[in-house]
């Protein structure tokens, strides 16, 4: 074993994290016209940027992959130079930040859509909520796509990736997770194609690894991370019997492709740990490069699973939301600012820039 704590650095392919805490994507809804990040995005990372790695909130890859309101995205010039913005704030800082790219298919709004309906692998209704015109709607119906638009779909993510690097991105993470459009390709509650992107667990699996495969081509595999939560009901999945056998396919097609992380949502996201049963272990034997792990960590889960080799990495959100210092927090064992959850998704800087960093508490 090596004496590697959470505080010390670490190699993420060509680039070193100052230590192995992560800052999970974290939806804010607080997109400015355009979508492009908040204006006050870029003082909200840099402000988190001792974080080992920052992965942004979810970022659309094409105005069809949105699905809530004020989400931001990576598809127009004006959003490279916006990001380009945080992305520079950040490395001034010394902080090294990923981009998390995601199409949300049937998770989204007729309204989002000029009155058309959101795309899917199939014609089946996620039962859940999204956030539009300023309150909670029930998803809209999607309709399926047609095998002839999925290379679109691809392309879409390969261009944003680009345009991630364009925008002084470290790498980009691939959202295969929490419902959205590539792990509804997934599921057999959400696809009943019979083209080659349904039925098998081979066909199911196809759409991410071949927008994995994009990405890699386009800015490299050792720059390329994704994201899976295998048993989250979150999105309106409902979790079948094959999940074992689907996400051991899964992460032997991404490992094969060189990807340099590996990033796992352990039970339901933001709930329990403990949701479902499932052999996390497989995934990491499986997979040769950096496990992520999210979900539910505090500071002695996280130093226990790094000394047992479970995972090298530890995503924590709700911490980062209200301690820009998180870190130095975690590290010092001192106490952590409560979360206002009214605050969470939507406004301006209140909830957002005005979280104290412990200094300023000590100051005060
Ligand atoms: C909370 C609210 C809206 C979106 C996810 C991107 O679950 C999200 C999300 C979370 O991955």
């Amino acid at each position: 074993m090596s004496d590697a704590t959470l505080f010390s650095p670490y190699a993420l392919g060509p680039i070193t994290l100052a230590n192995r805490i992560v800052m999970a994507p974290l939806t804010r809804n607080r997109a400015a016209p355009g979508l492009l990040p908040s204006e006050h995005a870029a003082e909200y990372y840099a402000q988190r940027a001792s974080a080992g790695l920052i992965i942004t909130e979810a970022t659309q890859v094409s105005k069809q992959a949105q699905g809530y309101q004020d989400t931001p995205g990576l598809y127009t010039p004006e959003q490279v130079a916006a990001w380009r913005v945080v992305t520079d704030a950040v490395h001034t800082k010394g902080g090294r930040i990923f981009a998390q790219l995601w199409h949300v298919g049937r998770i989204s709004h007729v309204d989002l859509h000029g009155g058309e309906a959101p795309v899917a692998p199939s014609a089946l209704p996620a039962n859940t909520k999204t956030f539009v015109n300023n309150g909670f709607a029930d998803t809209s119906p999607p309709r399926a796509l047609e095998t002839d638009e999925i290379a679109g779909i691809v392309d879409s993510f390969r261009s944003a990736a680009a345009n991630a690097i364009a925008a002084g991105f470290d790498g980009v993470e691939v959202h295969g997770a929490n419902g959205y459009l590539l792990d509804q390709f997934l599921r057999e509650s959400a696809n009943i194609r019979t083209d080659a992107y349904g039925g098998s667990i081979e066909n199911r699996a196809r759409l991410l690894i071949e927008v994995t495969a994009a990405v890699a081509g386009e800015i490299g595999a050792d720059r390329t991370g994704v994201r899976i939560s295998p048993v989250s009901p979150a999105g309106g999945i409902v979790p079948g019997d094959d999940e074992q056998p689907l996400f051991d396919h899964v992460v032997e097609r991404l490992d094969a492709l060189g990807i340099v992380y590996l990033h796992v949502v352990e039970g339901a996201t933001g709930g329990p740990r403990d949701v479902a049963p499932f052999d996390y272990a497989a995934l990491r034997a499986r997979f040769g490069r950096t496990f992520l792990a999210n979900n539910g960590f505090d500071r002695a889960l996280a130093e226990q699973q790094l000394a047992a080799g479970k995972a090298d990495l530890f995503a924590f959100g709700r911490g980062f939301i209200a301690n820009p210092d998180f870190v130095e927090r975690l590290k010092t064992d001192a106490p952590l600012n409560p979360l206002d959850p009214t605050t969470l998704y939507g406004g301006g800087a209140k909830g957002y820039t005005d979280y104290p960093a412990l200094a300023d508490t000590v100051d005060a």
